[in-house]
């Protein structure tokens, strides 16, 4: 074919978007055709991820895509980590929890007990977040639903049952879990059953680039597709797609993955399991075609995000653009905080709003209090900022790696304030974008799948260079970053 046609679906923990893609020989072209915003909900006491809507507005997405013209393939990525239960029904067995609940709350410590915490990272190399899906599981234990559960299907992969009937769990989702070894790209069936969880529950694994099946004849009629859409596995997480879709031209790069979560790493051949890594908490995460992310994983945009929301709930401001140019006329490094303090994870609520836990790590610190909003905005940027500088040098000692640029893709690529803190403080230039790198990444597998001239990361990437407009940020002398760095308490 001369050009294919494509849905892409990527799912983020604030919003989800469908995009049309069109792959040609020098075409690549993302037209988003739905987006809806996402959030958890408080059910009772579990914060819990509306899966039954996220599929809704997938159908709703799909449907204009196919009014689009014929559709090729369907690719669906998501966040990591969160999952849903089967039955021996195949029926979904409650909701599904958001790894911002608080059931994950200590648990590392008690898995630890069981298994030592070097013995597990020299299997599965990854940071202990509290809510990888093994924290998750082990707080789950006793649970009726896990009781019941016969299949455990991470987010994209669910989605991805409920259009073909096939089950199965894409490997690069899978490597964010905890039950997998970054070392052989199986299930970490031993180490799974050490921790007393059903290993059984574990699907059949599959590569980016399988074909999962077809969609139902019965949707497909309902959604106006052809009979034989395929569903293709694409990195199926949206920080592997995201990488995929990072227009690197040699490789000698950093990327960002800047979204709610930010994700700085650099991409390589083998994972990294010394105990150095282990000491400093990086991630190996699976990437296409068995590269790893060695990254790590800093609180991202989610705290402006939760500031906003705040904001606007109590009428105070609502306007992101306006805060961020507001935010560069503050003075730079004024106040810092350790943004990966994990008392900022949960969503802000009214008795316990983010701006005020932001101003709380501030004044526990003996910084300067951020007078104003933007005062606040432009802490949580220049924080970030300082983060990302230090988990960059990090990356790149444990590597033994260097870079000469640092690729910034995702809605944080949108940011241009940022953007520049962040080449400041990594003195390295920054090329920022594409905006939508993970739904790119996303159809750039698809389309190999299905016989695109596209055989490895490289051609993908030249191509991406080839169709896309990019943003610059040179590194400005100036600032003193290394005493910022030293001001900032680490937890
Ligand atoms: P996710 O996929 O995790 O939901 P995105 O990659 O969509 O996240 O990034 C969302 C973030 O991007 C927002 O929280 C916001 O900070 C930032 N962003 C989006 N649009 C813009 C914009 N026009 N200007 C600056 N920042 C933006
Ligand atoms: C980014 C992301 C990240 C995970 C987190 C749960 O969207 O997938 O890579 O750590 O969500």
């Amino acid at each position: 074919r001369q050009e294919l046609r494509l849905a892409a679906v990527d799912l983020g923990a604030t919003s989800g978007r469908v995009m049309a893609a069109v792959v040609g020989r020098d075409r690549l072209e993302l037209t988003e055709v739905h987006r809806f915003p996402n959030a958890a909900v408080q059910v009772g006491d579990e914060l819990v991820w509306d899966v039954v809507g996220i599929h809704r507005e997938v159908l709703a997405g799909l449907r204009k895509v196919a009014a689009t013209g014929p559709v090729h393939g369907i690719g669906i990525d998501s966040w990591a980590v969160d999952y849903g239960l089967l039955d021996g029904d195949g029926r979904l067995l409650g909701n599904a929890v958001s790894h911002r609940d608080r059931r994950t709350a200590g648990i590392p410590a008690r898995v630890y007990a069981t298994v030592p915490a070097p013995e597990i990272y020299a299997v599965t190399g990854l940071q202990e977040l509290p809510f990888n899906t093994v924290f998750q599981l082990v707080a789950a234990t006793g649970s009726a639903a896990l009781e019941s559960a016969r299949t455990l299907l991470l987010l994209p992969d669910l989605l991805g049952y409920w259009l073909t009937g096939e089950v199965g769990a894409e490997r690069t989702n899978a490597s964010t879990t905890g039950l997998y070894d970054a070392s052989t790209r199986e299930w970490a069936v031993g180490l799974v059953e050490r921790l007393g969880l059903p290993s059984t529950i574990l699907p059949p694994l599959r590569s980016p680039g399988e074909i999962i099946g077809r969609v139902r004849p019965a949707l497909a009629a309902e959604l106006d597709l052809r009979e034989d859409v395929p569903v293709i596995a694409v990195a199926s997480h949206d920080t592997a797609s995201a990488v995929v879709g990072v227009p690197a031209g040699s490789d000698s790069f950093a990327y960002i993955s800047s979204g709610t979560w930010s994700l700085v790493g650099v991409e390589l051949d083998k994972p990294v399991l010394s105990e150095a890594a282990r000491r400093a908490d990086f991630t190996n995460e699976g990437g296409l075609d068995g590269t790893v992310r060695f990254l790590k994983n800093v609180t991202g945009l989610w705290v402006l995000s939760e500031c906003v929301r705040s904001w606007s709930a109590t009428g105070e401001y609502a306007d992101l653009p306006g805060l961020l140019d507001a935010a560069a006329g503050e003075p730079a490094l004024r106040t810092v905080v350790d943004i990966d303090d994990v008392r900022l994870l949960a969503p802000t609520t009214a008795d316990d709003p983010m701006p005020e836990r932001v101003l709380a790590l501030a004044e526990e610190a003996g910084e300067p209090t951020p007078a104003s909003a933007p005062a606040l905005v432009r802490c949580i940027l220049d924080s970030l900022a300082l983060a990302y500088r230090r988990h960059l040098r990090t990356a790149l000692e444990l590597s033994g790696r260097s870079v000469d640029v640092v690729h910034v893709v995702g809605g944080g690529s949108q940011n241009a304030l940022l953007c520049q803190l962040t080449a400041d403080a990594c003195g390295l230039p920054v090329i920022a974008g594409p905006s939508e790198a993970a739904a790119v990444g996303n159809a750039l597998v698809q389309a190999r799948a299905l016989g695109a001239d596209l055989p490895d990361l490289a051609a993908m990437r030249a191509l991406l260079r080839r169709t896309s407009d990019l943003g610059r940020f040179e590194p400005r002398p100036g600032l003193d970053w290394p005493a910022a760095e030293r001001r900032v308490p680490l937890t």
